[in-house]
């Protein structure tokens, strides 16, 4: 590791459990430190040691305009030099809220709160309010941040560090969580038979983006819909990493299926601290003050600044050409990476929709948490430092994605994919 960085680090472990944020930010499963950033330059990121890497994490999704994007900068500080919360209400929440709806139809009402987490925890909360019902659904290998009820085999850091189900979460709790294999509608089918009159909410990653890339199969998201609708069930998609990445609307746009709720993050905060949830007017109308008051609060929440960079990102997305680069780099790194694994007589798996991709150390399809399961994490964690060392930034985890973004040049993608194929074979 980078001296800098061991420095920093091991100030870090005494006051910060871990020595990060957030659990996913250590390199639990490859091992050494993590690299502490000294700063970002679109779709590049500098440690303190000033190694240079092209960045594949992109802060977890938010960054689909790169690093410091010269519009999203000075739309922060315009709204800095006019303070930096009221607690009161400001136009840009009324924008924000406006573009939100425009870009996602399925929204015709909308909560800012400051995470994926707080959106998802709203949802499911709003979805028990309205029916009166307390039982979720939710899949194997999903990560819907660290709410309770979602801490039962859950994916992203949790299944990264060994962990799916957490400590800390009542037995009464998870017990009104049901957890069911993804991709996998008669399970959810029998599950409903079974709980007659009792699951307030089916909650799903439209793509799953926390166990790698896994896609939907064909009809899974329209039987959850069916399923949903025929037993008066919430069905909410999270489409915190999905929502703006896949398309402009978000999963539920390009694979035709309309949640009655949807969560949003990353991305929505232009790389500040947002999360949002929304749906159909007749549910949100229950939201404290309004309808049976189901409460949700937050002290931050529709902060003018994250309001101001979240809408910079979202307009720019809004201009002509932005998902065609998206897709065309995408779809590049995918079959380079395709290209990279056959020349080496390999049959790995690389899994990609929209601006989210993985290769996953599996030979053959993956199309659940069972397939993602027998990846060989070891030969994972041998990759991962082999393209580190080549300049290359990916999420320390076989059980994430890469995110790619508006901004990474082709200069970019060709070095990525020169740079991926000299690590694929020097740990092969
Ligand atoms: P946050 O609370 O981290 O903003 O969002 C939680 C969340 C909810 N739903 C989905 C589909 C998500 O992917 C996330 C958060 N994603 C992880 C990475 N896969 C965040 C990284 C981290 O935990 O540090």
């Amino acid at each position: 590791m980078s001296d800098r960085s061991a420095q920093a680090y091991s100030q870090a472990l005494q006051y910060i459990p871990g020595g990060v944020n957030s659990p996913a930010r250590a390199f639990g499963a490859v091992g050494g430190g993590p690299r502490f950033v000294s700063h970002g330059r679109a779709a590049h990121l500098f440690d303190l040691d000033g190694r240079e890497y092209i960045d594949y994490v992109c802060s977890w999704g938010p960054l689909i305009f790169g690093h410091a994007h010269p519009r999203v900068v000075r739309a922060i500080q315009e709204a800095c030099e006019r303070g930096t919360s009221f607690g009161a209400p400001t136009e840009l929440e009324v924008a924000m809220a406006a573009q939100v709806c425009a870009m996602v139809p399925s929204i015709e009402m909308v909560r800012m709160v400051n995470s994926g987490t707080e959106a998802t925890m709203s949802a499911v909360r709003v979805a028990r309010g309205y029916t009166g019902r307390d039982k979720i659904i939710k899949f194997e290998g999903c990560w819907h941040g660290h709410g309770d009820s979602f801490l039962i085999k859950a994916g992203s850091s949790a299944l990264t560090l060994g962990a799916p189900d957490s400590p800390g979460v009542p037995a009464s709790v998870a017990a009104d969580t049901l957890t069911l294999p993804y991709n996998d509608a008669d399970a959810v089918a029998h599950a409903v038979a079974r709980n007659p009159g009792q699951v307030a909410a089916v909650i799903v990653e439209p793509v799953a983006g926390n166990m790698g890339t896994v896609l939907p199969c064909a009809g899974f998201l329209e039987s959850l819909r069916q399923i949903t609708r025929d037993h008066g069930i919430v069905l909410i998609f999270d489409e915190v990493i999905t929502g703006f990445r896949v398309a402009p609307g978000g999963a539920q746009q390009r694979f035709g299926v309309t949640p009655d709720l949807t969560c949003l993050g990353k991305i929505v905060g232009g790389g500040l601290p947002v999360g949002a949830y929304g749906g159909r007017r007749e549910i949100m109308s229950e939201v404290s003050p309004m309808g049976r008051r189901i409460s949700q609060a937050g002290t931050l929440s529709g902060n003018p600044l994250a309001m101001a960079a979240g809408l910079a990102q979202l307009q720019m997305l809004t201009e002509p050409g932005v998902y065609e680069r998206l897709e065309q780099v995408s779809v590049t790194l995918a079959e380079g990476m395709r290209d990279s694994v056959r020349r080496l007589g390999r049959r790995f798996a690389v899994n990609q929709v929209g601006a989210m991709l993985c290769l996953f150390f599996v030979e053959g399809e993956v199309n659940d948490y069972a397939a993602v399961t027998r990846a060989d994490t070891d030969l994972f964690r041998r990759y991962f430092w082999a393209c580190l060392e080549r300049g290359l930034y990916l999420a320390p985890s076989q059980f994430e994605c890469m995110f790619p973004s508006a901004v990474h040049s082709d200069d970019d993608i060709e070095a990525t994919l020169r740079a991926q194929y000299e690590a694929l074979r020097a740990v092969l």
